[in-house]
């Protein structure tokens, strides 16, 4: 029988976190039995492909093409291991533990060694995440770009505000990469919109998520925030997403994609995440 490949925290109160053990995937978070994440309709759960078009995944080695292996990197089309099983804390929080090590496979593309190690802990409206990778090497140093990929459920991605961006330089993927500086106090999206905004601060809002609510980022050590929605034109050429389903999704994504994380032999990088309804 084949293991099984999801993994499910329960708070009670209807309120939970599904993970596809392909790519460590969160493919749900209900607060209260409201879905907080965009899954596409055209999400291919084949356990081959990204899981695309839901909710978040880790770009370890890459942040988008790479010559020597997939788009965004490899974690997210690998099998992670259930390191800890979800727990009940004392606190009434479920946490779970998932990792990743170099396989054949890894070292084919990226040849180096390395322990990923993910931490999720499902809270009454939060969900926390920390990262931690390590560089077990005694003499190779490698780097990387590491991203957490959200995509967010929302009725109408017009109607979203995010703060936090003001003043922030900007790579704009839609203009051939110009860079620019964000004015605006809220940014709000009615267009193909692909942005690397750089060294943001800790903190955005997202006004309009799912009934009407706010959705509150933290993040630490993730110093650069990427915003992304296709738009009609671009959704179309996605066959894992849905030609109509863009006004339901804003993507805001924490990552450390500017520049590359450079890690040292025997030392170990981690950062994290908190989202909360508010
Ligand atoms: O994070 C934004 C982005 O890199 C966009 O440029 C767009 O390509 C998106 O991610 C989706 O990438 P994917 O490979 O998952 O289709």
């Amino acid at each position: 029988m084949a293991a099984t490949s999801v993994v499910v925290l329960d708070r009670g109160n209807n309120t939970t976190c599904t993970i596809n053990l392909h790519g460590a995937t969160v493919v749900s978070w209900r607060v209260n039995n409201q879905e907080q994440l965009f899954v596409s309709k055209q999400a291919v759960f084949d356990g081959k492909n990204p899981l695309e078009a839901e909710f978040h995944s880790f770009f370890v080695t890459q942040f988008g093409p790479w010559t020597f292996g997939p788009q965004h990197g490899f974690a997210r089309i690998i099998r992670w291991n259930l390191e800890k099983a979800p727990e009940r804390l004392a606190s009434g929080d479920v946490e779970a533990i998932f990792s990743l090590m170099d396989t054949d496979f890894t070292r084919s593309m990226w040849n180096y060694s390395f322990r990923l190690t993910y931490r999720l802990i499902l809270r009454e409206k939060e969900l926390h995440f920390n990262i931690a990778i390590y560089n077990p090497s005694k003499d190779l140093t490698f780097s990387f770009n590491m991203l957490l990929h959200t995509y967010f459920k929302v009725p109408d991605v017009r109607r979203c505000q995010i703060t936090g961006l003001h003043g922030s330089t900007f790579v704009d993927k839609t203009r051939e990469g110009a860079m620019y500086q964000e004015g605006r106090d809220v940014v709000t999206i009615c267009e193909w919109t692909d942005r690397i905004y750089q060294n943001t601060p800790q903190e955005h809002i997202i006004t309009n998520v799912v009934s009407g609510r706010k959705m509150r980022i933290q993040k630490y050590n993730f110093p650069d925030t990427v915003v992304w929605n296709p738009w009609i034109d671009k959704a179309k050429e996605m066959s894992d997403f849905g030609d109509d389903e863009y006004p339901n999704m804003i993507c805001i994504e924490a990552g450390h994609v500017s520049s590359p994380v450079i890690l040292l032999p025997g030392t170990a990088f981690e950062a994290s995440q908190i989202l909360q309804v508010m």
